[in-house]
């Protein structure tokens, strides 16, 4: 009887295999070994009626199990984080070089170099009083660089603040940069946004807004739509572990997912928002662990490594667009300097810490040692490059600074297409206020009117 029970109890525990997968075994045999064939029978009926393999409405299947199984946190080994490269600039056993040409290669080192320089004479020239505002991006740059270059260039970015190195990449002029933080009547924005938020329609780059994940929700909208114009181009959304603390940032996820969006959402995780460090930010297993929850294909990268983005990218990019889906990157990283020049992380952080990840994880050396190992550059060629855009931003500064501002009545036009009655009222009002107080305003330093 014990032996056929047996038989019965395997057969039947094959058949529920079958229907409802591997998942449920376990639970199985400990139910069906205890019963009277009978009852066996029984018991598989209520089990099958029972047990549903989907809730009505919803897409995950429903793996069902007789003891209760929480899932811990802490249990979890946690996502892996994709690499390419090591500190030597030595491709990693097993990983995929992306085999980029020398002139590619040579260009995002380039852009790297050209990147930090500009973000230090800015970031000087703020604290000369030169510019009232700068934000740099040192230690992100592979992150921007190896993302922005597996990228088609029509792709539209939508950015948070510190995503530069992807617009320099795209061609954005370095005098244009100075344009746009000096605020001048060059900049394309006329001066009518802080320093360091950037836009560029003709490079497909969404102007920067600063309130927190903002760009988010609108990046998913402009996705929807490319996905409805089916013009084989993709959205990329960038954003910050701070950022992603947003209810926005849960709600663009959501969106994105349900309604099947051609977007990359590429999250700088550099462990802090200003002071704030991760740790009190959020639990659990990083920004990525949410991609999961939300349905998303979710990968882990090492942002400091320019190749791995960019492989990451890449096939990022090549799957959201042939399964119109989005794809979640958390990219690893680290903000070398202050936040933005009104902080002061020295009050937050410590000096070593900051030295390792400039030492010992940094993203330029990296690319540098691999183009040395190749034969394709020396340190000698760093220290070059470096005195040459050295020499081209202070030019482009120069003639950034020299610049008036736009006429002052600018800051009232475009905001819609035509002037709305109320702010030709306004606007008059001011030119009359200024015309009574002329001595109080620099009128001098604005082109006329
Ligand atoms: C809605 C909103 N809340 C607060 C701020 C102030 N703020 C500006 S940047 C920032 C931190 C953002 O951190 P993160 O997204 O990690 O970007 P990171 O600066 O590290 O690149 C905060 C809190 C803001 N701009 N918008
Ligand atoms: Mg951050």
């Amino acid at each position: 009887m014990n032996c056929f029970r047996g038989i019965i109890g395997a057969s039947l525990h094959n058949s529920v295999r079958k229907l409802y997968g591997k998942q449920i075994l376990p639970s199985c045999k400990f139910l069906f070994k205890s019963f009277s064939p009978k009852t066996v029978t029984w018991q598989w009926t209520r089990a099958l009626s029972d047990a549903p393999s989907k809730l009505p409405g919803s897409t995950f299947s429903l793996h069902w199990t007789n003891t209760p199984e929480f899932i811990i946190p802490e249990h979890n080994e946690g996502i892996p984080v994709y690499r390419v490269l090591d500190d030597h600039g030595e491709i990693l056993p097993g990983a995929a070089d992306p085999s980029l040409s020398k002139e590619l290669c040579l260009d995002m080192l380039k852009t790297m170099v050209t990147l930090g320089v500009m973000d230090k004479i800015m970031y000087d020239a703020q604290r000369q009083g030169r510019v009232s505002f700068y934000m740099t991006n040192h230690g992100e740059e592979a992150c921007q660089i190896g993302s922005a270059a597996a990228l088609h260039p029509k792709d539209l970015i939508w950015g948070q603040y510190r995503e530069a190195g992807v617009l320099l990449h795209r061609g954005f002029p370095v005098v244009q940069f100075m344009h746009q933080c000096y605020g001048n009547s060059k900049d394309l924005g006329k001066g009518r946004q802080m320093p360091v938020h950037y836009g560029s329609k003709d490079l497909h780059f969404v102007t920067i807004s600063s309130t927190l994940a903002t760009q988010m929700p609108q990046a998913v909208g402009s996705a929807y739509a490319y996905k409805m114009q089916n013009n084989g181009l993709c959205v990329v959304c960038y954003f910050g572990d701070g950022a992603a603390s947003e209810g926005d940032a849960h709600a663009a996820m959501n969106f994105a997912s349900t309604l099947k969006c051609p977007i990359l959402f590429i999250c700088r995780n550099n462990g802090f928002a200003i002071s704030t460090p991760a740790h009190e930010q959020f639990r659990g297993d990083g920004i990525a662990s949410r991609g999961v929850g939300y349905g998303i294909a979710t990968i882990r990268v090492n942002g400091n490594d320019v190749f791995a983005m960019y492989n990451a990218v890449k096939e990022a990019r090549e799957m959201s667009l042939s399964k119109n889906c989005p794809v979640l990157i958390e990219a690893m990283t680290y903000r070398l300097g202050h936040h933005s020049t009104s902080d002061d992380s020295s009050a937050y952080r410590s000096l070593d810490e900051v030295s390792y990840w400039k030492e010992k994880n940094n993203p330029l050396q990296k690319l540098e040692s691999y183009l040395i190992n190749k034969g394709w550059w020396s340190e000698e060629d760093t220290a070059k490059l470096k005195q040459d855009a050295r020499k081209k931003v202070l030019l482009a500064f120069n003639e950034a600074e020299k610049e008036k501002l736009a006429p002052y009545p600018s800051a009232f036009e475009d905001v819609y297409a035509e002037m709305v009655p109320r702010l030709q009222k306004q606007l008059e009002e001011t030119q009359e206020h200024v015309s009574h107080h002329k001595e109080q305003y620099s009128l001098d330093k604005y082109l006329p009117s």
